[in-house]
């Protein structure tokens, strides 16, 4: 660090962050935009940034309900791996694992994306067997992955317990070196920033309550700012896309359930790498600051407050106390929950609906955080041309009548 910058750390602090530049502007609404995007978490900030990059599309509105990156963006647990099994889906998470690699850069904001790797545990044969069988699909892909055993992990990540008589021992694991974790409100504030330098508007406290059509063709929509006309619309709401999509008159095959997640107090650094085990419904990682971040599955019942039930977060620190003995006197120090949007294969819709000019990217149910660079490159070819790009077109609506589905139970990591 250079005087410069200790005195201008020394300037700012005096000042309250008085004269601190907006890293975005808070614009009103105009009556009409080439694009308006409903909703201002990470894809949707996205989106906005790479139509304006990739396309020169800057007559752009970004809507948001609440403040940008308030939904699940804020939320999540920061994992981000591509390690899918099906072609489909190795595409796209690996075009967005290459976004990731150069973000910080590109977007001139440190997004502290860190390559720590992350290990999906197995804890029988039959684990095992789908563990090979994902890394196999991973390699012929190009995607870097691994199978490793339970030796290895205990080389690599001394605290765990890999007992055989452990009640759901740990016998291996894929192994993506690549994979990590990164910050998750800085990835909204990175989009945000250069989406705003390039032009766009980013609306905050702004919602959607109606979506206006006219002759089958979508022409703008109702806000808590007034009517908005737009040529295109985009919605990006995660969790409440069934709402939006009903305000637009066609439905979703999605569902919206809590997930939740919890960090313990902080510590000194005690693990250097995220472990993960879909089976036992629980998964852990150190924050820089010291916290454990740790999660499980699904809420098993629908609804739309961001909180959940205390059984599922007993249920996940009894199956990581076993898995790290270590954890077992530490103390928990805060609990969230999101609303995540899942569909019955686990995969994304990112397309064209039934209403002309209204597209949709919805869908990515407890792993879309790591998706946010890829989907929003993606989704941005697809509002700018009109059709899907091939990286998204095997997520179109119309898979659930064609019978094309891209099942990823095995490979979603956390379960629903
Ligand atoms: P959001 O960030 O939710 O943004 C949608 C926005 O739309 C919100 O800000 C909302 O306020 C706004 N909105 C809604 N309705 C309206 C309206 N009517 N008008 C205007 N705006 C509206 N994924 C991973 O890859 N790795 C993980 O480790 C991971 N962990 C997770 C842990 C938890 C606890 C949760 C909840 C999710 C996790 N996920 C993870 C999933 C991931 O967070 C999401 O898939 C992803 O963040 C979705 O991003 P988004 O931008 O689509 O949604
Ligand atoms: O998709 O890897 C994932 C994930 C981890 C935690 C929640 N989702």
């Amino acid at each position: 660090m250079n005087k410069y910058s200790i005195f201008s750390i020394a300037r700012n602090a005096f000042s309250h962050h008085e004269n601190w530049q907006e890293a975005w502007r808070s614009p009103e609404p105009r009556k009409e935009y080439d694009v308006i995007i409903i909703g201002a978490g990470g894809h949707g900030l996205a989106t906005a940034y790479y139509l304006a990059k990739e396309h020169g599309i800057t007559n752009v509105a970004v809507l948001e309900k609440g403040w940008l990156g308030g939904g699940n963006t804020a939320r999540n647990t920061t994992i981000v791996r591509s390690n899918y099994l099906y072609d489909e889906s190795a595409a796209i998470f690996e075009k967005s694992l290459k976004l990731w690699e150069g973000l910080s850069q590109e977007l001139n904001y440190n997004l502290m994306f860190s390559q720590r790797g992350v290990y999906n545990l197995g804890h029988s044969l039959q684990d095992m067997r789908d563990i090979h069988r994902r890394v196999n699909a991973n390699r012929l892909n190009g995607i870097d992955s691994e199978v490793v055993y339970a030796d290895d992990i205990k080389r690599e990540v001394p605290i765990i317990n890999t007992s055989p008589d452990a009640r759901y021992p740990i016998l291996g694991a894929s192994l993506q070196r690549r994979a990590g974790t990164a910050r998750h409100d800085g990835v909204a504030w990175g989009y945000a920033r250069a989406a705003d330098a390039a032009g766009v508007d980013i609306i905050e406290n702004c919602e959607v309550t109606g979506i206006n059509r006219d002759g089958g063709k979508v022409t703008g929509v109702e806000t808590s700012k007034g009517t908005i006309r737009a040529n295109k619309v985009g919605i990006v709401v995660a969790g409440h896309s069934g709402v939006l999509a009903e305000m637009a008159g066609f439905s979703l095959p999605v569902e919206s359930h809590p997930l939740q997640a919890l960090v313990s107090e902080p510590v000194k650094p005690i693990i250097d790498t995220v472990i993960m085990s879909g089976a036992v419904h629980a998964y852990v990682s150190q924050s820089d600051k010291g916290e454990l971040v740790i999660g499980a599955g699904i809420d098993a019942y629908l609804g739309y407050s961001q909180r959940g039930g205390v059984d599922i977060i007993e249920h996940q620190l009894a199956a990581l106390k076993e898995m790290f003995p270590i954890f077992s006197r530490m103390r928990m120090l805060r609990h969230w929950g999101g609303i995540v949007d899942t569909t019955p294969d686990a995969t994304p819709i990112i397309g064209k609906t039934p209403v002309r000019n209204l597209f949709i990217n919805c869908g990515w149910g407890t792993g879309g955080f790591k998706a946010t660079p890829g989907s929003g490159w993606a989704f941005a070819h697809t509002l700018a041309t009109g059709e899907p790009h091939p990286i998204n077109a095997p997520f179109s609506l119309d898979r659930y009548t064609t019978g094309y589905l891209v099942d990823e139970h095995g490979a979603a990591g956390v379960a629903h």
